[in-house]
């Protein structure tokens, strides 16, 4: 590649231009982007997955209202960022193959099991705190259409993370048993959310990259501390203990230190053996043969529409 376009190019991104899907880019950092875009985009369509499960069991129709929203908005969330991705050359299909291959990989914490009502607090709470806390820095990515999805992706997820809270609260001041069951969703959710900002900073091989490009604002272990400093006095709000023995909060730093997270567990799981990683690309991968016959069926309205314009 040519070095003056390089420099030139590492000289926009210094002054915070934003690119454009027909600016010269270099093909690493199309790449870069492809892989994070469509990740990001895989993870909503699987993470409709686990809260689906709790939309016929909601304990009252303004709870499954607010579900059914959330699950819908998370669709949409992938929609765009497909939308995203495709701008920088490459096709839905393509990206879907990558998915449905096992090529591609969406975030480890859909692979954990919804047990319980708690769970849908506990996703919205920490799963969704930790997906703003991640991409409200992306709302400044050097990828313009990147950066635009992430504006209204982060509102919505805003709203997402109040419904959760405000389940986790209700259950908290609930019963015993209520205020048992949101216990053990925090105990099972807490490590697998501190695992999706990714491995520590000295095993992250793009964060380098990706900082210069301001793709990435914040490293992993940056924005995992952020969370757990907003985090933790939230959950001391709810009346709820963190499950981590170690976690103590540090005056002369002002951030909270936290026991180690198992690594392994997260290797696991990215390599396919949590939980729930067969069911979840199982039920995907049937979804996808179900709604073959649209699929033709739209391409085949599409054929007749265009000889009927040539006639
Ligand atoms: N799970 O070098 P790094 C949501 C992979 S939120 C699986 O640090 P990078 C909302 C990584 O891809 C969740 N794999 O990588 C919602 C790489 O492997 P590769 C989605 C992970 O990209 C809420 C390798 O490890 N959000 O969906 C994970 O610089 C509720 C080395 O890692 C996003 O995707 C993981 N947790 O930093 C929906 C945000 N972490 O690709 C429904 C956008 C790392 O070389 C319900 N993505 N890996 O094969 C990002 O910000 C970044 O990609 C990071 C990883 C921070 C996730």
């Amino acid at each position: 590649e040519d070095a003056a376009l390089l420099q030139r190019f590492q000289e926009r991104i210094d002054a915070e231009e934003r690119i454009e899907p027909n600016d010269w880019m270099p093909e690493a950092y199309r790449r870069t982007l492809v892989r994070q875009i469509s990740q990001h985009a895989h993870s909503e369509i699987i993470g409709m997955q686990p809260e689906g499960n709790w939309i016929t069991r909601a304990p009252s129709l303004r709870r499954k209202a607010a579900l059914l929203a959330k699950v819908q908005d998370e669709c949409g969330h992938g929609l765009y960022l497909y939308a995203a991705a495709e701008t920088l050359g490459i096709s839905r299909e393509e990206l879907v193959d990558q998915l449905l291959s096992g090529k591609a990989k969406y975030s480890s914490i859909f692979n954990y099991p919804t047990l319980t009502w708690a769970d849908i607090g506990a996703i919205g709470w920490l799963v969704d705190g930790a997906a703003i806390m991640n991409q409200i820095p992306l709302c400044r990515c050097s990828y313009g259409p990147y950066a635009r999805a992430m504006i209204r992706v982060c509102k919505e997820e805003s709203f997402h993370q109040r419904q959760g809270y405000e389940i986790m609260l209700t259950l908290s001041r609930g019963t015993a048993a209520q205020k048992e069951m949101a216990q053990d969703a925090l105990n099972r959710w807490w490590w697998p959310c501190l695992m999706m900002f990714g491995p520590p900073d000295a095993a992250s091989q793009h964060t380098d990259a990706s900082t210069r490009w301001k793709i990435k604002r914040f490293t992993n272990d940056e924005l995992r501390r952020k969370f757990i400093d907003a985090t933790v006095p939230q959950a001391h709000f709810l009346g709820l203990t963190v499950p981590d023995p170690d976690l103590r909060f540090d005056e002369s730093t002002g951030h909270w230190t936290h026991g180690a997270i198992d690594w392994e567990e997260f290797r696991q799981v990215v390599a396919g053996n949590g939980p729930c990683n067969a069911q979840r690309m199982e039920r995907r991968r049937r979804t996808e043969e179900d709604g073959a016959w649209v699929r033709d069926a739209a391409r085949a309205f599409a054929e007749k529409e265009k000889s009927r314009h040539k006639a």
